[in-house]
């Protein structure tokens, strides 16, 4: 089915206010305005944003300790997120949270995670919530190569399958579970395959290609919204920087990099969108300026935002 074309502008604009997000959040972690860790999602914008895109307001994510594509395309806002990045009292869990455990369940969004795989099973409980309040929520679980060999990937799929919950498990495969390669971490080419073990759908998609991604997750929520089940989507992409901020990331050959960097997911999209006149030079320019200028509004706030109390440390601390 054709899609509007400002539907498609959305999509060009989310990835680019991730991409920008993430640029100046791996610079504000080098001037070492970012205490703990953080994640980039740089070269794997299409995943979110072709994924979320399907989702409403009361839809539900779960999501990664690479999580903030997730949260920008889900409708996060930019302000908090930095803010909870400088570990800042404005931030979305009042700057004690950080990064990997971003939460804003007023859009949907179930939470990031630092452990690897845990969102999966709580994805399967969102999706049996919704069957239990008898809404036609569905839920997107993000989760990587690394955690689809993790024990809770068999548990919560396997439970979410004999029920026919409505979840989409979306493998964001990026070839590396930090220094360790697909290739032997995994006996099989594609994870998607594992989706017969379970009796449900499996499906690869080119994680670059923000329509593919769109059109394969459409007919998994379409499903999902029938009843029919979960479906395991496994999108190939790639991280364009180290596991980490500050990882050298020496373990991966120059030339896979380069052929991946090659396959941009926004230079694609750009340029599908150019030659086909939905989108001119003025107005890449525009969007452009507009998601750095978000960005740095979200950086100021950021920084001008005070540090959490000291007596303010066991507030909103559960035992
Ligand atoms: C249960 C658990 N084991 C190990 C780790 C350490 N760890 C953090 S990220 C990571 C790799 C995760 O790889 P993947 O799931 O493919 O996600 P990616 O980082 O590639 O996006 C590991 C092993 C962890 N956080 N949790």
């Amino acid at each position: 089915m054709p899609v509007a074309k400002e539907k498609l502008l959305d999509l060009y604009r989310t990835m680019v206010r991730i991409r920008r997000f993430e640029e100046r959040v791996s610079e504000e972690f080098a001037a070492g305005n970012i205490p703990g860790s953080v994640h980039v999602y740089i070269g794997e914008e299409a995943v979110a944003t072709g994924a979320i895109a399907h989702l409403r307001k009361d839809d539900y994510i779960m999501s990664t300790h690479r999580g903030h594509g997730h949260l920008v395309a889900k409708g996060g806002k930019m302000n908090l997120m930095m803010a909870e990045l400088f570990a800042k009292q404005t931030g979305y869990c009042l700057g004690k949270g950080g990064s990997m455990h971003i939460a804003d369940l007023d859009i949907g969004m179930l939470g990031a995670a630092g452990i690897v795989g845990s969102g999966i099973p709580i994805a399967t409980g969102a999706g049996l919530s919704a069957r239990i309040r008898g809404t036609d929520q569905v839920t997107i679980c993000f989760f990587g190569d690394g955690a689809s060999n993790i024990g809770r990937f068999h548990e919560g799929i396997n439970m979410a399958s004999i029920w026919k919950l409505p979840v989409i498990f979306l493998c964001e495969n990026n070839l590396w579970a930090v220094s360790v390669p697909t290739s032997t971490s995994l006996a099989i080419q594609d994870i998607a395959d594992r989706g017969v073990a379970y009796g449900i759908p499996g499906v690869v998609v080119d994680g670059q290609d923000v329509m593919a991604v769109y059109e394969a997750v459409g007919e998994a929520v379409t499903r999902a919204k029938k009843g029919e089940g979960p479906t395991l989507v496994e999108a190939k992409t790639y991280r364009y920087r180290g596991h980490f901020e500050g990882d050298a990331g020496t373990y991966r050959p120059r030339e896979e990099i380069e052929k991946w960097l090659a396959r941009d997911p926004i230079n694609i999209f750009r340029e599908q969108l150019t030659k086909t006149q939905m989108l001119t030079e003025k107005q890449v320019a525009e969007i452009d300026k507009e998601a750095l200028e978000e960005v740095a509004k979200a950086v100021q706030f950021a920084k001008e935002s005070p540090f959490p109390k000291p007596e303010e440390t066991l507030d909103n601390v559960y035992a």
